[in-house]
C-alpha cells in the first residue's frame, strides 16, 4: 500500500545531487504544475505525484535527499526500491563539477541500484556559461559509467520551468517500479537518527509522519 494508502503500483525516486544543485527548487516547480499531497520533511522533502504509464496510473514518490556533506552518507537508505535515480547537478557550477562527478560515481557503485536507471538533471541552463549536455555528458563519463544501464541526460532550469516536466516524463517512463518496503525501513532508521542527533540539513524540519 502506498504512502497515503493508495493501492497503485509504486516508483520510488530519490532526488540526489550536492546542496545547492537546485533539487528542492525542482521538487517545488513539479508539485506546482502536478503535486496530489504534500506531507512535511525532516532532513529531506517528499511528494508524490499520480502518472500515467502504459495505460494505467502508478504512484510516484519523490525523495529530496539533503545534499550537505552529513546528508550523502545517509543516500543509500533510499537506494532499496529505487525505481531510478535523478540526479541533479548545477550546470553552472564549474568549480563544484568534479564533486558532483565524484558523488555520483559512488552513487552508482551501490550493489543497490544496479542496472536502475539514471536521470541527470543538467539544471540551472538559464545561467550564462552553463555546461552543455555534451558537456556534462563528457565531464561525468557517462557513457562508460552507465554502461549497464538506462540513462539520459535532461537539460532543465528549475527556476524558469524549462525541462521540468520534461524530466518527470523521462522519470516516469524509464522507472522500474518495485516495493520490498526494505527503503521505507532504512528510511524510518534515517528519520531516527536525524531526530537523535538534531541533524539542521536547511531543508523543513516539521516532523516527518509515515502513513503506510
Ligand atoms: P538544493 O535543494 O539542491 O540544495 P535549492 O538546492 O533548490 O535549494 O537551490 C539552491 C539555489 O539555486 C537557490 O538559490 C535556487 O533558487 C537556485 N536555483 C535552483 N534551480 C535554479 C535554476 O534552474 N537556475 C538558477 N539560476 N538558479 C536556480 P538561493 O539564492 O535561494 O540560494
Amino acid at each position: 500500500m502506498g504512502i497515503r494508502g493508495s493501492k497503485l503500483p509504486e516508483a520510488h525516486i530519490p532526488l540526489l545531487g550536492l546542496d545547492n544543485a537546485g533539487k528542492s527548487t525542482l521538487l517545488y516547480k513539479l508539485k506546482h504544475n502536478a503535486c496530489v499531497s504534500t506531507v512535511p520533511t525532516i532532513g529531506f522533502n517528499v511528494e508524490m505525484f499520480e502518472a500515467r504509464r502504459n495505460r494505467r496510473n502508478i504512484a510516484i514518490t519523490v525523495w529530496d535527499v539533503g545534499g550537505q556533506g552529513k546528508m550523502r552518507e545517509h543516500w543509500k537508505s533510499f537506494h532499496p526500491d529505487a525505481a531510478a535515480v535523478v540526479f541533479v547537478v548545477d550546470s553552472s557550477d564549474r568549480a563544484r563539477l568534479e564533486e558532483a562527478r565524484r558523488e555520483l560515481a559512488i552513487t552508482l557503485r551501490s550493489e543497490q541500484l544496479r542496472g536502475r536507471p539514471l536521470i541527470l538533471i543538467a539544471n540551472k541552463q538559464d545561467v550564462n556559461g552553463a555546461l552543455t549536455v555534451t558537456e556534462i555528458k563528457d565531464t561525468f563519463h557517462l557513457r562508460r559509467i552507465c554502461s549497464d544501464r538506462d540513462w539520459f541526460v535532461q537539460p532543465c532550469s528549475a527556476s524558469t520551468g524549462f525541462g521540468v516536466e520534461e524530466a518527470f516524463r523521462r522519470v516516469v517512463q524509464l522507472a522500474k517500479p518495485s516495493d520490498s518496503g526494505a527503503m521505507k525501513e532504512n528510511i524510518k532508521d534515517t528519520v531516527h537518527y536525524l531526530k537523535a542527533i538534531n541533524v539542521s540539513t536547511g531543508k523543513s524540519t516539521t516532523d516527518f509522519h509515515f502513513k503506510y
